[in-house]
């Protein structure tokens, strides 16, 4: 009688296979010279608007594709769109982040030639796509003073996984009375030299030193 039985370590396998999506993914924008930009953060946090508006300021220079991650809808793949960029819309339907088989497919499907920028809108919230790897070359965090003082403080594995932090809607910070210098001060304390950024998406303010971190 043949009785085999198979252990599968369901985490291992599971990150392993995105692993190795992820190498391949970071093979592909090298080969094109494309900088490729993972932007997380919760919903409403101003990711989006971000994007819109960094296309507004790079569109002219670079050609730009945005793919956008959401468990369903192309709202923000069409209000990128608007701006006259190429854009790809991942509906997830029940997974909480992208992963890099699923950035995989999208880059398979795409004429990668045409692109020097990719900017990659994660899944709404903080908690999930820390997890994974896309093989992008920046991880952006996206906090913002509408969601209350503790985002930084509640999510320190995502923060030690990103790049850079952008610190948005800066603009509502006085009529909220919002300390933007102790969530800096709470970033630090998870990494003293994460790059941080206080930004306004609605208005323009910090995109530019914010551009030029980014190397665009
Ligand atoms: N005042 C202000 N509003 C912003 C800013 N960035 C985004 N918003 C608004 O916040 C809401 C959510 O933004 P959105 O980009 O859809 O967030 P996402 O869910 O993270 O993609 C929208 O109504 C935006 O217009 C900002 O810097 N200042
Ligand atoms: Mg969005």
């Amino acid at each position: 009688m043949n009785e085999k039985t198979i252990s599968i370590d369901v985490q291992k396998d599971l990150f392993g296979a995105n692993e190795e999506a992820a190498s391949k993914n970071a093979e592909i924008f090298q080969k094109h010279g494309i900088v490729s930009i993972d932007i997380m953060g919760s919903v409403g946090t101003g990711k989006t608007q971000l994007i819109e508006s960094l296309c507004e300021r790079l569109s002219d220079k670079y050609p730009i594709l945005m793919i956008a991650g959401d468990l369903a809808t192309r709202i923000d793949a069409d209000r990128v769109g608007a701006h006259d960029v190429d854009t790809v819309q991942i509906n997830t339907g029940t997974a909480c982040h992208l992963d890099a088989r699923m950035i995989h497919v999208a880059l398979k499907d795409t004429d990668l030639s045409k692109y020097k920028v990719v900017f990659i809108e994660n899944v709404g919230n903080l908690i999930c796509p820390a997890g994974y790897s896309l093989g992008v070359n920046k991880k952006v965090v996206v906090v913002s003073v509408t969601e209350g003082p503790y985002m930084v403080r509640k999510h320190p594995l995502t923060i030690k996984r990103s790049d850079m932090v952008v610190i948005n809607k800066i603009d509502l910070a006085e009529v909220l009375e919002f300390d933007v210098d102790a969530l800096v001060d709470d970033v630090r304390e998870v990494d003293a030299k994460l790059p941080v950024f206080r930004v306004s998406s609605k208005t323009g303010q910090g995109l530019d030193a914010l551009i030029a971190h980014l190397g665009l």
